[in-house]
């Protein structure tokens, strides 16, 4: 089951103007910053609300670190905005399964490290009504940094 919008991920070409933004414009604070080397992504999460499952819902906002990363390419042909919804879930694995029965092309055939320890997998945005899709079950715990 998914269970909640666990983030929307906001591509952006210069990480600290557009915290600044998110920040002096709505008052949304950073909750959780870090490097993805495999992603390519320097990443803020801003906790927007917490869920009924738990959870929390974010807004991530990404900077690319390499020129080849995916977002990088993203944003040389579209600019900066939205780049993909995430689905949060108990089980991605049995989601990411059960998703690809129904004929969507799951891109990992494992899930991946995400933000603050979370396993993350992708949906082809080409099977998904041109929306790239992530979905995400968090690590058990989530604090804020210090
Ligand atoms: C590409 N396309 C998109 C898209 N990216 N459509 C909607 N939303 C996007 N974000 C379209 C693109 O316009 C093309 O359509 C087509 O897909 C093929 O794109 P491409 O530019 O040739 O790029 P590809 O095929 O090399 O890569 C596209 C995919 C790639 C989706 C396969 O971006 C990918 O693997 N994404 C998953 C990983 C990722 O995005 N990581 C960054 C976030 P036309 O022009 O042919 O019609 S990391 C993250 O979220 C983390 C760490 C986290 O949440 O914790
Ligand atoms: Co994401």
């Amino acid at each position: 089951m998914l269970t909640r919008i666990d983030h929307i991920g906001i591509a952006c070409f210069d990480l600290d103007k557009t915290v600044e933004f998110y920040r002096a414009t709505y008052g949304f604070e950073v909750f959780h910053s870090e490097v993805n080397e495999e992603q390519g992504v320097r990443e803020a999460m801003l906790k927007i609300n917490g869920t009924d499952d738990g959870g929390a819902s974010y807004l991530q906002l990404l900077e690319p670190t390499r020129e080849d990363s995916t977002v990088a390419k993203w944003l040389a042909k579209n600019g900066e905005g939205v780049h993909h919804i995430a689905f949060g879930t108990a089980d991605v694995d049995g989601e990411a399964a059960s998703i690809k029965d129904k004929g969507v092309r799951v891109l990992y055939e494992e899930p991946r490290r995400g933000s603050m320890g979370s396993r993350i997998t992708f949906l082809h945005p080409k099977d998904c009504h041109g929306v790239l899709t992530e979905l995400v079950t968090s690590a058990p715990v989530e604090s804020p940094e210090h």
